[in-house]
């Protein structure tokens, strides 16, 4: 039986086993057994080299962005508007076989936009060619989820459930639970708070399933069997993912406000210019779009600021001593890519920069006042001024050539500190 079937067999097995506590423990084992399974599926097939018919593209920009959704969405539409690279769209599914990179040019920072295949229900699975754009997904450092407004809510769900089934958490923070294999010693099991979801006994039989028999295990929030799972597995990646419903152009007002107001979420429209909505629909919408360039397709101001928000990207501009600072060409970092300290800047710069530094005077949100002198380990904040100060060269006391003193002791011999007389 193929990994895949045993996966089904388990998931019928807990849909007809009633939930209550008796079963409980049960069906925590098979949460635990299929998420072993959908690791396995995950592996690469043994004796291959790693390197499939995947379609991976260089890494380029500042950050990475993936077009994830059902076919026919209009994936490639936005990625056509909103990078300019050209991305065949059209009515019939499946326009789209392979990943195309855009740049987003947005606050003087370049992003990566990937353009993707549609995926199915069961892309999980290796339906079409979903293990290959969830691959590339995981790649990215946030998710675009496109929804066609005018389909049932359910896509969502069903795109979610794919995704969390390959181990990604969209919009979710890993659980508070810390968790250490031991050699010895068995199992320890700690909580700082009442536990609702779980109990010793659970845990016990989980980490067993695993093959664990020594480890130390303290939940410091009220976790759920799930959670327990994903620390153990220790392989579960947490994007951020925008919720982008395109098409608002064919729904009624009522629906785009419903739409709209859901966390996470965007409404835009790749056909319709902010122009040609009635005055009164934006008056009412006011909340929901950000229709200031009246020639742009509608609410992609916002969905930009939205994408910028998510990346959390750190503009830092640099000053050389007595000029100005150089505003055109930003250093650009990012807690998820390397960190936003004094240290990550100078690293960003050359790597041997940070040994030549003595302390750096920041301008920006970041100082409490201008200029401050701040260490390594101040943390910058977006569009930010740094000037570095660099240690002086050694002072070798004057001289030069073959009379450069060595000694560290002042010039004058008056300067001296007298040696305490000699005891006769
Ligand atoms: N009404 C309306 N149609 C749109 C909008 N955006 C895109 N479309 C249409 O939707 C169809 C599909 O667009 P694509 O961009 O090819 O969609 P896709 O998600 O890339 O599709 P695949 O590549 O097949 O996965 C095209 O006919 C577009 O013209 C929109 O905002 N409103
Ligand atoms: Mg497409």
């Amino acid at each position: 039986m193929g990994i895949i079937e045993k996966i089904k067999e388990i998931e019928a097995e807990m849909a007809r086993t009633q939930k209550n506590k008796a079963t409980e423990y049960h069906l925590g084992q098979l949460k635990a057994k299929i998420a072993k399974l959908r690791t396995q599926l995950l592996e690469p097939p043994k004796g291959s080299s790693g390197a499939g018919d995947g379609f991976e593209v260089t890494k380029f920009g500042h950050g990475r962005v993936a077009l994830i959704g059902f076919p026919s969405v209009g994936k490639s539409t936005l990625l056509t508007m909103l990078t300019g690279t050209h991305s065949e769209a059209a009515s019939y599914e499946f326009t789209t076989l392979t990943c195309i990179p855009g740049i987003i040019h947005y606050n003087d920072t370049k992003i990566q936009l990937l353009d993707l295949p549609g995926i199915i229900e069961g892309a999980s699975e290796g339906k079409g060619r979903g293990r290959q754009v969830i691959a590339v997904s995981k790649s990215s450092d946030i998710v675009l989820m496109v929804l066609d407004a005018s389909k049932s809510e359910g896509h969502r769900q069903i795109l979610t459930r794919e995704l969390e089934a390959v181990g990604l958490r969209l919009n979710k923070r890993p659980p508070q639970i810390y968790f250490k294999k031991k050699k010895t010693g068995g199992i320890s099991f700690n909580s700082t708070l009442t536990l609702t979801h779980i109990d010793e006994k659970l845990c016990y039989q989980i980490l067993h399933e695993y093959k664990i028999h020594n480890a130390e295990v303290l939940f410091r929030e009220d976790a759920t069997v799930d959670d327990l799972i994903d620390v153990i597995e220790g392989n579960r990646k947490y994007m951020k993912c925008i919720y982008v419903y395109n098409k608002i152009d064919v729904i009624g007002i009522d629906d785009v406000d419903k739409l709209a107001r859901q966390p996470n979420s965007v409404v835009i429209s790749c056909n319709l210019k902010a122009a040609q909505f009635s005055c009164a629909v934006k008056c009412i919408l006011l909340h929901a779009l950000d229709a200031c360039f009246p020639h742009t397709p509608l609410n992609f101001d916002r969905l930009l600021a939205k994408v910028w928000e998510a990346m959390g990207l750190v503009r830092v501009y640099t000053k050389p001593q007595g000029q100005q600072p150089d505003f055109s060409d930003p250093v650009v970092l990012s807690a998820d890519r390397g960190g936003c300290s004094v240290e990550d800047f100078c690293n960003h710069i050359h790597r041997n920069l940070i040994k030549d530094v003595k302390y750096v005077l920041v301008w920006g949100i970041s100082a409490r006042h201008y200029p401050q002198h701040c260490g390594l380990s101040h943390v910058l904040q977006d569009e930010d001024v740094v000037q570095i100060v660099k240690k002086k060269e050694k002072d070798d006391g004057g001289g030069r050539g073959r009379f450069k003193s060595h000694s560290t002791a002042p010039a004058r011999i008056s300067d001296r500190e007298k040696k305490a007389p000699l005891k006769t």
